[in-house]
């Protein structure tokens, strides 16, 4: 079966320009003006633009937190993805104490049901020297990269040393780290305090998680690399500081790159102060208008390489059920912390806000430009996670993971157009220009304006190989 997409301007990490596409079968064959293609299928693309699909490197599907679980699972969460135009997701893989096996064979199964491709990132919050030895059997399992944390006392951090071991152990096989940077020793003593003295509210999810802590190691961590000769990506950067440490790094040669998430180019702690603040509360916490400002700066002059979402959906009420697929639906969610901020359950919607959002208030408010749109986006997560030029480009041989953007079409954002399996939105009535219109995931039509076309079982498991670093 052949698709000719007519007359459409195509934009990648690099260039602009008007062209046909054809797909054959699952990948793009040919691109290139005035194509014929007897019997296939024609789109007029008119008007339109297409991007790659999007790459979301940072999800939390089906993750066990705080005696509930983050409320997409691996098909809601892909099915929510998927309307936002992403078409790849990475989701990190809880390590238990029966090793690496066992907990890849339990993240498997439970994306036995993906509904768009996917792929996965170890958490390494054990360390030891049977461990040590077994990393390199994750590159067996299509799995290059650890996730290591400077925060979470006696629950997933390793110590420092233990992380230098680790991007010892990365350099030497070909994988890479990615940190999760925050100070877990500041922020012990913080909360301790703050429970002694009746500070319970959400505003001091974030005053117990300075933003000092996660300037200070990211820097620590890219010094860490540094010794190692390692490659390292900070998730989820949260903090001004934290971009100019990673600008201070890379400027000295220190192979150290950066995700930002839309929440830290938005909110603000603020958000937390209001009457539902906890629908904000996720770690690392929401900063200043200050650090906002540095993050898109940040990407405006590619300090930053990659925007992911951290999506882990709770509900913000989850004694009241929504109605999801025609089905009722509830699970505990962020009442559970309602006396107490460090009960609520961390983690926010977002694999579907991803893209819209930030084509409005990044591309077309002059932020970003449309191609570091495609770079943050999709192209340059494949090229650090081993998928490029599989996925994450517009080329022949690339899988056809397209997305087909109406540039005029207005919306009301909020959770009554997100998939997300919550029951709220944190761009509640944001206006946007410009939305996905037609998704295919490769070659298959999965998304069709407001039509759902994808199915549980269709996402492929993607085996990753050595990333670049950029
Ligand atoms: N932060 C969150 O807020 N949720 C899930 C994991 C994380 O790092
Ligand atoms: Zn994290
Ligand atoms: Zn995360």
């Amino acid at each position: 079966m052949a698709t000719l997409i007519k007359n459409a301007a195509l934009i990648t990490a690099s260039e602009t320009f008007e062209a046909d596409l054809l797909i054959e079968g699952e990948t793009i064959s040919l691109i290139g003006k005035n194509l014929q293609r007897p019997g296939a299928q024609i789109i007029d693309a008119s008007g339109k633009f297409i991007t790659p699909g999007g790459i979301d490197p940072h999800t939390h599907f089906d993750l066990p937190m705080f005696g509930t679980v983050s409320s997409d699972d691996h098909y809601t969460g892909h099915k929510a993805a998927a309307f936002g135009g992403t078409t790849t997701v990475m989701d990190f893989v809880v390590l238990e104490d029966k090793g690496f096996r066992y907990s890849v064979d339990l993240w498997m199964e439970k994306a036995e049901k993906a509904a768009i491709d996917y792929s996965f990132h170890m958490n390494l919050t054990q360390f030891n020297e049977k461990i040590a030895k077994e990393i390199p059997s994750l590159r067996g399992m299509g799995i290059t990269t650890l996730k290591v944390f400077t925060a979470y006392n006696g629950r997933l951090r390793i110590d420092d040393g233990s992380i230098f071991k680790a991007l010892r152990i990365a350099k030497e096989n070909g994988m890479l780290v990615m940190a999760h940077c925050e100070n877990g020793d500041v922020i012990e003593t913080l909360v301790t305090d703050a429970l002694m003295t009746d500070h319970l509210t959400p505003e001091w999810h974030a005053l117990t998680r300075p933003a000092w802590g996660a300037v200070e190691s990211t820097l620590r961590v890219a010094g860490m690399a540094s010794a190692a000769d390692a490659a390292v990506y900070i998730v989820h950067m949260n903090a001004g500081g934290e971009v100019d440490m990673l600008r201070y790094a890379r400027e000295r040669g220190v192979k150290v790159m950066g995700e930002t998430c839309p929440q830290y180019l938005f909110f603000t702690i603020d958000h937390l102060r209001r009457p539902d603040g906890a629908k904000w509360i996720c770690s690392p916490p929401m900063r200043t208008e200050a650090d906002n400002a540095r993050l898109w700066q940040g990407l405006a002059d590619g300090t930053i390489q990659t925007v992911g979402t951290d999506h882990c959906p709770f509900f913000f009420d989850g004694t009241r059920p929504i109605v999801y697929e025609g089905r009722e639906v509830a699970i505990p969610g962020k009442e559970l912390g309602a006396d107490d901020f460090t009960k609520i359950p961390n983690g926010l919607p977002g694999v579907q806000d991803r893209m819209p959002i930030l084509w409005t208030y990044g591309v077309r408010a002059g932020r970003i430009t449309a191609n570091q749109f495609v770079a943050y986006m999709s192209t340059n997560p494949a090229k650090i996670f081993g998928l490029y030029p599989r996925k994450g480009a517009l080329l022949p041989g690339s899988d056809a993971d397209l997305v087909i953007w109406d540039p005029e079409k207005k919306v009301k954002y909020g959770v009554a157009m997100s998939h997300h399996r919550t029951d709220y939105n944190l761009y509640e009535g944001w206006e946007l220009t410009g939305y996905p219109e037609k998704v295919f995931l490769r070659g298959q039509l999965i998304v069709d304006g407001e039509q759902w076309l994808g199915k549980a079982g269709d996402g492929q498991f993607l085996k990753r190989g050595e990333g670049r670093v950029l």
